[in-house]
């Protein structure tokens, strides 16, 4: 198992993210990794691997992000900065946004004051930027592209060990800790270079939005999410039973939604229903991304699962016998975050290996 690991990663470092009326810690810290970068030298599961900076990364980015969102992201720091001096002391949040209503007849009229700029391009207050954000971000990408050539190139497991996440960013949008699509950059990636058909399953505790948008209307990659029933979970708008894809993606998305508190074994089931569902589409290759938030101890989510549980959900995974790359997502209960995680690429290797 390659795994491509940012080493860039704390240059994206929250300081506060916006909840129901006021600013409170990251849930999203650097430590996060650390843990699974401990765990992995103790239990090494795969070969650390940093990505090569040769890759075409740019034509990966745009074949997932439009091109004024790219350019939003690559010069916001400087841009909140040239707002106020001041600023250079503070993160990036938005405080205004363009309903769908409101906006949607001016599109012709984009903003130019960046305040706006930022409401236009993120979708909640809760995903602070910064200094970092877009070159921690970027090598994210890097190893979301270095794990989908490695696969191309035989491997049968490869992993992007990073963080910022990235499965709530849309094509234009960041949210949700999010700015770059990882599991959407892998996934087209191998689409586009090799597999003619690819599945992405999702299960962060979240629905992930970002992957179902792009992807929305593609027959080629099948998107399925096991989550948080978005009636009362984050993020809210996105992520029902009835939104099955629409032209000719119809048919190609599935999202199971499931209650707050739900525990191993009707998620389980769940998971073994999706992986048929999958099976079914007969893709070439899978990609996971991969939210350890599904855990009893996170502290912003809702289901119940136990460590123990993800070596047994890795074994799922691996038994559908694909190509699998894996995009590391959510999961904020940091101090066991190493072990579910690793917990998980230790069952996907010893079912792998099992005949
Ligand atoms: C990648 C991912 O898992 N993103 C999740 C984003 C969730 N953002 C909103 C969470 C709000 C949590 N507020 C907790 C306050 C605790 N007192
Ligand atoms: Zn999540």
């Amino acid at each position: 198992m390659k795994i491509f690991n940012n080493q860039l990663h704390q240059l994206h470092r929250g300081q506060q993210e916006m909840y129901r009326g006021r600013l409170v810690d990251c849930h999203e810290v650097p430590q996060r990794l650390d843990h699974v970068l401990s765990e992995l030298a103790k239990r090494p599961v795969g070969q650390l691997i940093t990505p090569s900076t040769h890759l075409n990364l740019d034509a990966a980015l745009r074949d997932v992000h439009t091109s004024d969102y790219l350019a939003f992201l690559s010069t916001a720091w400087e841009e909140w900065v040239k707002l106020s001096p001041d600023n250079a002391n503070r993160d990036a949040l938005p405080s205004v946004w363009p309903l769908p209503g409101m906006h949607a007849f001016r599109m012709d009229k984009p903003p130019v004051n960046f305040a706006a700029k930022l409401g236009q391009y993120a979708f909640d207050a809760g995903t602070p930027l910064m200094a970092g954000t877009w070159t921690a971000a970027r090598e994210g990408a890097a190893c979301a592209v270095a794990a989908a050539q490695a696969l191309i190139a035989g491997e049968k497991a490869t992993v992007a060990l990073t963080r910022p996440p990235g499965h709530h960013a849309g094509a234009a949008y960041m949210g949700g800790y999010c700015f770059l699509n990882n599991a959407a950059i892998a996934a087209q990636y191998l689409r586009q270079h090799a597999m003619h058909r690819v599945a992405v399953l999702d299960i962060d505790y979240h629905h992930g939005n970002g992957t179902q948008s792009i992807f929305n209307d593609r027959p080629d990659i099948y998107t399925v999410s096991i989550h948080g029933d978005p009636l009362t979970e984050y993020p809210f708008f996105l992520g029902h039973a009835d939104e099955r894809g629409s032209g000719a993606g119809e048919g190609y998305n599935l999202n199971f939604p499931l209650p707050r508190g739900t525990q191993f074994e009707t998620w389980y089931a769940t998971l073994q229903r999706a992986l048929q569902v999958i099976s079914d589409f007969s893709p070439q290759a899978l990609v996971v991304p991969l939210g350890l938030d599904t855990y009893e101890g996170d502290p912003i989510s809702g289901f119940k699962l136990k460590s123990e549980h993800y070596l047994q959900v890795g074994r799922a995974l691996a038994s559908l016998r694909l190509p699998t790359v894996f995009t590391l997502e959510g999961g904020y209960a940091v101090s066991d975050f190493g072990i579910n995680t690793v917990n998980v690429l230790e069952g996907y290797q010893y079912d792998s290996i099992s005949p």
